[in-house]
């Protein structure tokens, strides 16, 4: 049903897309989506994006990807001196706003990814929003250290993070 619909709009012309975007479902874009590559046997990793909200209020409340059998979305909090990783249910996008997700902030977390992440490469990532839902993006993966993952977070490696009392052996 939902793939017939989808073929239609496909059929339309720009035109009549243009004017379905009413709805509101394109409110959001999501940009410069990036994740870093893996380093030696870590099947442990991150997304970062930016998200740009044209419409009202909105959430993201889920991520997922073949990429990793597992996706949380996190954010980053000071505990005393120590930055630690926390899941949250959703991170929200106030209206006519952008949120970053960026090393050391809030981030897509990935776990148990299936293929090595090497520079150069890229995966797909469909992000779930309350009222926009489902956005798909490739994810670029760069070198760690590279520009464009930010540099200034040393010791925020994933690999050296305290996921505190997080399980992540309970699938
Ligand atoms: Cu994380």
């Amino acid at each position: 049903m939902i793939r017939r619909i989808l073929l239609a709009v496909t059929l339309m012309t720009p035109l009549a897309i243009a004017a379905c975007s009413d709805g509101g479902a394109s409110d959001i874009t999501v940009e410069e989506p990036f994740a870093r590559e893996t380093i030696g046997t870590s099947t442990t990793g991150a997304a970062y994006l930016v998200i740009r909200n044209e419409g009202g209020s909105d959430r993201l409340i889920s991520a997922s990807t073949p990429a990793a059998a597992t996706t949380e979305l996190h954010t980053h909090e000071k505990d005393g001196e120590i930055m630690r990783m926390r899941k949250v249910d959703a991170i929200g996008v106030p209206a006519r706003d952008a949120v970053t997700l960026e090393p050391g902030g809030k981030h897509i977390m990935l776990f148990e990814i299936t293929e090595p992440l090497k520079d150069g490469g890229s995966f797909p990532l469909t992000l779930t929003f309350e009222q926009a839902g489902d956005i798909s993006v490739d994810v670029t993966v760069v070198a760690t250290g590279s520009s464009l993952g930010g540099q200034a977070h040393g010791g925020m490696d994933h690999d050296n993070m305290d996921h505190g009392d997080m399980d992540h052996s309970g699938h």
